[in-house]
């Protein structure tokens, strides 16, 4: 469990942060009881965002009230029921769904040991734009997509790509030796989760290893690159804010 002399591959830095899982600890959050729960990203960090992620026990639940609040959750593993307002259905592991800012929501009856995704954020409504409706989709049924005309590069976007939505959730994933075209440097920012394989993750001016169950904060302008290394597909899980005035 330990590393003999304190070594661990974590970095937190003023603009992005990678959290590795061997540094772990667990938080209660209101709302979710029978679950270990790892508050992995939220604003003491810097972030405009929360990101945390919740191994549920048999009876465990997760619940939040309807509030300004708006929460993507997604299966990495294992399954439960989701309701989102009056939207209700079971969810196996590749499940994810959106509950809007103004709907309560919960993840009940969970498969024991179901790991999950939650990133949430402050909606920012958009004048002459509703508030998005709810969705519980299921993402091994979403197409990846080439990625900039990348067959190797392939992108599954998980939420409608429509104005009213201020935020997306996409998973890129890519066979070995693939890599973000460029060094990527954008206004959004992102939060993510490294679901299957490995490679290294540029962040400003630092390479970091990187491998399945490491989560990674990149702030607005975060310079950013990916190649996936090993024999297997790299993939990840990841969040980004969108569609909003740049002032
Ligand atoms: O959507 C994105 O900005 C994505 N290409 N960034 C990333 O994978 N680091
Ligand atoms: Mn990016």
């Amino acid at each position: 469990m330990s590393q003999p002399y304190g070594n661990t591959r974590t970095c937190v830095a003023a603009r992005h942060a990678l959290l590795a899982p061997d540094g772990h600890v667990k938080s209660n959050v209101p709302g979710i009881t029978g679950a270990a729960t790892i508050v992995l990203i939220n604003e003491a960090m810097g972030a405009k965002f929360a990101q945390l992620l919740v191994t549920f026990e048999s009876r465990g639940r997760a619940a939040a009230p309807a509030n300004g609040v708006e929460t993507v959750g997604y299966f990495e593993t294992g399954g439960g029921t989701v309701t989102v307002g009056r939207e209700k259905k079971r969810c196996a592991a590749g499940g994810f769904f959106f509950a809007p800012a103004g709907q309560a929501w919960s993840v009940t009856a969970p498969k024991r040991g179901s790991r999950v995704t939650l990133f949430q954020k402050k909606f920012v409504p958009l004048a002459g734009e509703k508030t998005p409706r709810a969705i519980i989709g299921d993402a091994t049924k979403v197409k990846g997509q080439p990625f900039l005309g990348d067959p190797d590069a392939r992108l599954q976007v998980l939420l409608p790509d429509e104005p009213a939505f201020d935020l997306a959730v996409n998973i890129f994933t890519y066979q070995p030796g693939a890599t973000l075209p460029f060094v990527e440097t954008h206004v959004m920012e992102h939060g993510l989760l490294m679901l299957a394989g490995q490679g290294v993750y540029r962040l400003e001016d630092a390479w970091y290893p990187v491998a399945a169950g490491d989560a990674i904060w990149m702030a607005p302008f975060c310079p950013q690159w990916f190649v996936a290394m090993g024999k297997a597909p790299a993939s990840y899980l990841y969040y980004k804010d969108v569609n909003r005035a740049a002032l």
